[in-house]
């Protein structure tokens, strides 16, 4: 052995990039990262670091919870005016499948869900051709009526765009969208979920789901909830035909419409903003002399903000991509990580399980995610397993995947406050 040997610095192992060091850094430190610097966290060979990093990002936010919520999805209709190729859910009117729900059919929907002790109901569906604006209204107040406690996490930005020009309201643009934000609300919707933004970018959205709103307008859809003191979800459709800078821009854009709205919550927290005002709520437990999580009724907080960010691999089966291949394991780990570690002022990351299933959701738990959604019960949208519509997970499976991984179950609310519950009835914990 040459002399000096053993006093040379070891090379790194193999699988370690010695230049993702500057970007640990960064993190460790609650710095905000850039769309390069999110890049290299897509491109390292070691992709296990990037996991260890969201791991440790997530864990300053949450500690070992991990929520879940009991709850329904429902989707009203599956008939759409529009046809993205990357939707296997859509039908015109006569197809063979398509359906519409009955508000009566609803009603008994959400009866029987809080009979099981949901907390929550997600409605979407596609862009009817002609039902009345008056049929949402209708359908949201039966839905209160009939369990007042529910919450309505209900229609993504594009089905509201549509809500807008069929209800003839008059306004139009921004204030248009506000004011048929405003008639839902006060008929009982409660937030928006996170669908429909699939990715923001125009060529992206040529190629893939032409007809549907631009990025542009589904961010001022979700200013406008906000504005109106209703939260809403976030998600990223990827693994279709969009590139990974793509996918950073689309979490810039979501991170930079999060800053301003968080700008006087921060400020009453006395969170720091950065140079560039950006409010990182990731870094060390120093930096936040009050709480660094935005939760409704705090002080400085007038507004609605982006609570989750939940990232979506694409199902090709039956679509018009068919023949593109589903986003790989690793893939979708990887993502969920970049997710959590440039979207540093979201609060929450989830691992939709039902698109991800549940193993990987478990795994997905120490790779940035603090959320698994909930027990749903039947899913049109996608299927990642057998037939029909029956999707459903029990309370049991959520918690055991979220003990097995090595958290604690924390059952939430739509809001993420905790739930404490007496068999069906429930009510938001302290
Ligand atoms: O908007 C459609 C996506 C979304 C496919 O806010 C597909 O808490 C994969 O938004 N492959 C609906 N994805 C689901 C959604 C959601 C789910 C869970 C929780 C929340 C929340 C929101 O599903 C659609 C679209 O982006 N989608 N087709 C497909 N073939």
């Amino acid at each position: 052995m040459p002399a000096g040997t053993l006093e040379r610095p070891c090379p790194p192992p193999p699988g370690v990039d010695r230049a993702l060091d500057a970007v640990e850094a960064k993190v460790e430190a609650g710095e905000r990262l850039s769309e390069a610097e999110g890049l290299a966290l897509y491109e390292t060979p070691d992709v296990h670091r990037v996991l260890a990093m969201a791991d440790r990002v997530r864990r300053r936010l949450h500690g070992d919870a991990a929520f879940y919520n009991i709850n329904r999805h429902i989707n009203y209709s599956n008939v759409c005016a529009l046809s993205c190729k990357f939707c296997a859910f859509h039908r015109k009117k006569d197809q063979d499948g398509a359906y519409e729900k009955s508000t009566d059919e609803i009603v008994r929907d959400v009866q029987a869900a809080a009979a099981a002790g949901a907390t929550e109901i997600h409605m979407v569906g596609g862009l009817h051709p002609w039902l009345p604006f008056d049929w949402y209204l209708d359908t949201l107040r039966a839905m209160k009526a009939a369990v007042p406690q529910i919450h309505l996490k209900a229609f993504t930005a594009v089905e509201i765009v549509h809500l807008q020009r069929i209800s003839k309201r008059g306004a139009e643009g921004f204030e248009g969208i506000k004011a048929v934000l405003r008639d839902l609300r006060d008929a009982g919707l409660g937030s928006l979920p996170g669908g429909g933004a699939e990715v923001f970018d125009d060529r992206v959205h040529d190629e893939a789901f032409k007809g549907k709103i631009r990025g542009d307008h589904w961010l001022d859809v979700h200013r406008a909830a906000h504005e109106l003191g209703l939260n809403s979800n976030a998600t990223m459709l990827y693994g279709h035909v969009e590139r990974r800078p793509e996918r950073l821009r689309h979490m810039r854009l979501l991170r930079e419409q999060q800053d301003r709205t968080l700008q006087d919550w921060a400020r009453a927290q006395r969170i720091p903003a950065g140079p560039a005002g950006e409010i990182v709520l990731t870094g060390p437990a120093d930096r936040y002399p009050l709480e660094r999580l935005p939760m409704p009724g705090q002080a400085g907080l007038s507004t609605g903000y982006f609570q989750t960010i939940i990232p979506l691999p694409f199902y090709p089966n039956e679509s018009e991509l068919e023949h593109l291949p589903a986003p790989t394991g690793l893939e979708n780990l990887r993502t969920l990580a970049v997710s959590r570690l440039m979207l540093d002022n979201f609060p929450h990351a989830k691992a939709f399980w039902i698109m991800q299933t549940l193993p990987m959701a478990e795994l997905m738990l120490g790779a940035g995610a603090d959320d698994l959604d909930g027990t749903v019960v039947w899913y049109d949208i996608t299927k990642a397993v057998g037939e029909g519509n029956h999707q459903e997970t029990t309370v049991a499976d959520l918690v055991r995947a979220i003990r097995g991984a090595g958290f604690r179950p924390v059952e939430r609310d739509t809001l993420y406050r905790p739930v404490v519950r007496d068999g069906a009835a429930w009510r938001v914990g302290a």
